[in-house]
This record gives structure tokens, C-alpha cells and sequence, in this order.
């Protein structure tokens, strides 16, 4: 395989730590169960793990509220537990991405307990502070993204603060040099423990207009949308000095080698683009959400995969997620038979795929009764929270699928007892044994892994077919995402060699002229 760095070539894995596996009984997942689990990553086939914030939090958003940004909250472990993850980790040449959340602190870290404790305080200027506006109230208009005004009046000094998110999770004033240097530090703590990487957390977000002038409204807003919608995010994020913060971040981390960057972005793609920076200098992989946010139809999703490719910018590198910890679930938004096909998109596309823990499960939306409510969002604003998706990981059919003695934290999925790692583990045609093949296909061919993209066009409106070719090797991929069977005509004299199917079975067949796929089936085939 062509030598390219390790972020290209491997698959990030998405852990969202209190689900993944609890070793104490506490019904919480925690650092030890991820060391724990970490032959299972290995034996799947990914490359890498990302896990979501386990720093010391008060966890009123489930710890993208920080309140050190150099620990370990003891509900997840310790740091000794932590550098035992990275050592283990690194045995099995599996990557560690840490979550880092540098827009918002938690209200309790010190930082925000010194800022807000006078107008003089000298960390006054690292949180965004205004007068009310003139007639009183918040200084304009911006929104939460969990509902209601971004901004909290705190009476002891008579100013407002800004909070993207929660009241809980007050935004840092990324202008100070001061805060610059701080989150550096930082990110040395974690880069000086063997730390592989990061994703930032909603790294756009980090800049907001310096003259905080009001967000236009946005004509498209609706009703059963996010309240944060009824404005254009235009004043409060995105701002282009954003690129040189991200600049400085990059830097620190090009001082330790080959460790990458991911930034959280939900941005449309033109907007994305713009965050691999000037010269490259921005993040190494700005989240690519596109394949959330396309309709699941064949032309669609082709149409996403060449605007995609022919935006990104000279050398910059692709990627693609299919969910996270906070949209519901791809089995639940394409049903469990797509699912197996976006799988199969997600994995043989050109750039680094993103898995989010449970999807090689086929795990769906899991309902939540109203007691057992976790998410704040939730709370605020009905039908939007993201518990469904944050339930614990199935790993066997004993109590608690496995993940814990106690009762989990969120429930688990009704069908626990048979979708789980233990059961379909070593059967052919399951979820699991569909990601693991995939993966496994990924390590196996450089033209999956690193080679080019180019559609195939077949004039099938529910069939998006396209080729990964490298060093004369080319793999074609067809994928129905339909519910009819399809003759597919091979557009060229040669035999291909079915490498395999999203239904199983069919391996090792050879075929020439056409090749017939089911309803809802993808192949891979080799020329
Ligand atoms: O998410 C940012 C974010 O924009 C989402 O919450 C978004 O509003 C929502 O998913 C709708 O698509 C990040 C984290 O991933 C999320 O868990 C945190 O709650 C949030 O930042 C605040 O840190
Ligand atoms: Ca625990």
C-alpha cells in the first residue's frame, strides 16, 4: 500500500463513553471498559478511536461542559486509567482522538468562576461579557442552540453572558491571546500523553462578529424546527478569522508529527470547504455531515458525492460520517435494509469514514420514556433530544447486554438479546460481519483505502454505482437503493469478480456482460 499518512489510509471510530462498556456497576461506561473493549476495535478493524469528553464535568451536557481541561472526570477513571488506554491502544496500533471542547467551559470552571466574579477581574475578558441592550435585555439577538436566548444576566455585576449552547457552558472570548494559550497548553498536556488527535468540538463556532450586530432572520424557518433556526447563524459563527485560531491550533499539533485534526462542522459545503483553511492550514478533516443531511435517494446522494469531490480544495483530504452522538441513528433514518447499503457507501467512498458505535449493530432509534429523559435539548425542546442514540453498547445476551451490572444510565435497545457482538459476531449475513468484511476489504485494497473516485453512470435512477481504482486495480461498487431488483449492465468487456455482496453470499462468483442485484443490495466487484 502507497505510503500515506495514517488518518488517510485508516476508520475512525466514534466512543461515546458512558455507553460504551461500565466496569464499576455504576450503570455509566468509563475509561476501563474502553480498554476493555479495545480487542474488540481491533478485531472490527478500525484504526482508530475517537471518544467523546471525559473531562472533569459537572455534565450538564454530558461533558462538552468542561470544567479542567488537563483531567479526568472520576466518574470515567483517572488520568493513570487514561495513559493505560493509550498504552494499550497503541499496542494494538489503534489511534486515540480525544473530544476537546474549546468554545465553551463549564460555568463551574474557574476560569468562569474568576471571570464572573467582578467587571475587574482579570479574567474578566476571557468569557463574553456585554452591557444589557439600551432599553434593557440581551444585547441581541442570538440564540441558544438547545432554545431561548444565548445570553444569561448575571446580577451580581448587572451583564449578560454568551452561551451558544447552555447557560451551563459559557463561550470563551477566543480574541484574548490569553485564552489562546491556555487551550494550547492544553492540547500539549494531551499530545505529551500520546494522545493521536483531536476532534473540536464545534470548532465554527469559535469566532463570533466583534461588533455582535443582530443575526438576519431566516425566511425558511418552520415551526418544527430548533428554535436557534428562526435566525441565520451569520454574526454568531463562521466568522473568518475563525481559520487563523484554527491555524494556531494545527501548528501545535504539527510540532508532534502525525496527528490529526477533525473539526466538528455543520456548515453547507461551500462553507465547509473554506476550513481546510488557506494552504491547508485549517483542519486536516473538517466533518463532512453531507451523507446526514441528503435525502437517502440514489441521485441525491451521486450528486453530494461529485459536488463533494469537486469542491474540496488541491490536496485536501475527504471524509465521511453517517451519524454521532447527536443525530438519530442511520438505521432508523433508512431503515435496517439501507443501512447495509450506506454502510457499504460509508466504507468504500474516497476519505476517511467515521463510525459511530452501535451502527455495526444496526442499532436503531431507542425509545426513551419520559422519566428517564437525560438530554437537556430534550427537556428544553421537545422531540429534539439525542438520547435515542446515546443507549448503551449490546454486547452480549446476559443482563445488560453486557454493558454493566447495574441498570444503564440510558435504556437499552428492546432487541438487546439477540443484536448484540456475542450473537452476530459469526454470523454471515449480520450487520457486524457486513462491517467487519467492509473493513477488512478496506486494509485489503489500496484502491478502497487511498485510490481514486469516478461515478459510473448508469441511467438508473434508484442505483448509484461509481469505481475506486489504484495502480491499475479498479473495484467498482453498486449499490441499489431500491426496493427492486436490477439487471446491472458491466459497461465494459471485461470479468469482474463479485468481492462481495451487502447480502451475503455470492463471493468469488464471476461475472461478465451484467450482473443482476437484488432489492436494497450492494456489490463490490473486481476487475
Ligand atoms: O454539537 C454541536 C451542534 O451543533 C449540535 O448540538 C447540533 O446543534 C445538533 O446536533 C443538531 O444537529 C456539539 C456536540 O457534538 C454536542 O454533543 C454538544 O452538545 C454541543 O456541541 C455543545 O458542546
Ligand atoms: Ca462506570
Amino acid at each position: 500500500m502507497p505510503e500515506t499518512v495514517w488518518w488517510k489510509r485508516g476508520t475512525v471510530y466514534q466512543v461515546y463513553p458512558r455507553s460504551f462498556q461500565d466496569t464499576n456497576g455504576d450503570g455509566v461506561g468509563d475509561l476501563r471498559g474502553i480498554t476493555q473493549r479495545l480487542d474488540y476495535l481491533a478485531w472490527l478493524g478500525v484504526d482508530a478511536v475517537w471518544i467523546s469528553p471525559v473531562y472533569p464535568s459537572p455534565m450538564a451536557d454530558f461533558g462538552y461542559d468542561v470544567a479542567d481541561y488537563c483531567g479526568i472526570d472520576p466518574l470515567f477513571g483517572t488520568l493513570d486509567d487514561f495513559d493505560e488506554l493509550v498504552a494499550e491502544a497503541h499496542r494494538r496500533r489503534l489511534k486515540v482522538i480525544l473530544d476537546f471542547v474549546p468554545n465553551h467551559s463549564s460555568i463551574r470552571h474557574p476560569w468562569f468562576t474568576d471571570s464572573r466574579a467582578s467587571r475587574a477581574s482579570p479574567r474578566r475578558d476571557w468569557y463574553i461579557w456585554r452591557d444589557p441592550a439600551p432599553g434593557g435585555g440581551p444585547p441581541n439577538n442570538w440564540l441558544s442552540n438547545f432554545g431561548g436566548p444565548a445570553w444569561t444576566l448575571d446580577p451580581a455585576t448587572g451583564q449578560y453572558y454568551y452561551h451558544a449552547f447552555l447557560a451551563e457552558q459559557p463561550d470563551l472570548n477566543w480574541r484574548n491571546p490569553a485564552v489562546r494559550a491556555a487551550m494550547h497548553d492544553a492540547l500539549r498536556f494531551w499530545l505529551d500523553r500520546g494522545v493521536d488527535g483531536f476532534r473540536v468540538d464545534v470548532i465554527w463556532h469559535l469566532m463570533k462578529d466583534e461588533g455582535f450586530r443582530d443575526n438576519p432572520e431566516n425566511p425558511d424557518f418552520s415551526a418544527d424546527l430548533p428554535e436557534i433556526n428562526r435566525f441565520a447563524q451569520v454574526y454568531s459563527a463562521d466568522r473568518p478569522e475563525v481559520l487563523d485560531v484554527i491555524a494556531g491550533m494545527r501548528a501545535v499539533l504539527r510540532d508532534y508529527g502525525e496527528r490529526v485534526l477533525i473539526g466538528e462542522i455543520y456548515l453547507p459545503m461551500e462553507r465547509l470547504m473554506a476550513y481546510y483553511g488557506p494552504d491547508l492550514t485549517g483542519a486536516d478533516m473538517p466533518f463532512n455531515f453531507q451523507l446526514i443531511q441528503t435525502p437517502w435517494r440514489a441521485d441525491a446522494v451521486c450528486e453530494l458525492v461529485e459536488n463533494y469531490e469537486a469542491g474540496l480544495p488541491e490536496g485536501g483530504w475527504p471524509n465521511w460520517v453517517l451519524g454521532n452522538h447527536d443525530q438519530p441513528r442511520i438505521a432508523a433514518r433508512v431503515g435496517e435494509l439501507q443501512a447495509r447499503i450506506a454502510a457499504m457507501l460509508l466504507l468504500t467512498l474516497r476519505g476517511t469514514p467515521t463510525l459511530y458505535y452501535g451502527d455495526e449493530l444496526g442499532l436503531g432509534h431507542v425509545p426513551i420514556p419520559p422519566e428517564r429523559v437525560r438530554d437537556p435539548w430534550e427537556r428544553n425542546e421537545p422531540g429534539h433530544g439525542r438520547d435515542p442514540e446515546r443507549t448503551p453498547m449490546q454486547w452480549d445476551a446476559g443482563p445488560q447486554a453486557g454493558f454493566s451490572t447495574a441498570e444503564p444510565w440510558l435504556p437499552l435497545s428492546e432487541d438487546a438479546t439477540t443484536r448484540n457482538v456475542d450473537a452476530m459476531r459469526d454470523t454471515a449475513t449480520s450487520m457486524l460481519t457486513l462491517h467487519r468484511r467492509l473493513l477488512g476489504l478496506r486494509r485489503e485494497h489500496a484502491a478502497l483505502a487511498v485510490g481514486g473516485y469516478r461515478t459510473v453512470p448508469l441511467g438508473l435512477p434508484e442505483i448509484f454505482a461509481y469505481e475506486r481504482f489504484e495502480d491499475g486495480t479498479v473495484l467498482r461498487i453498486v449499490l441499489n437503493f431500491g426496493d427492486a431488483g436490477h439487471t446491472i449492465p458491466l459497461t465494459d468487456a471485461s470479468a469482474w469478480t463479485i468481492l462481495m455482496s451487502s447480502h451475503a453470499g455470492r463471493s468469488g462468483a464471476r461475472v461478465s456482460g451484467a450482473v443482476d442485484l437484488a432489492p436494497a443490495e450492494g456489490l463490490i466487484l473486481l476487475r
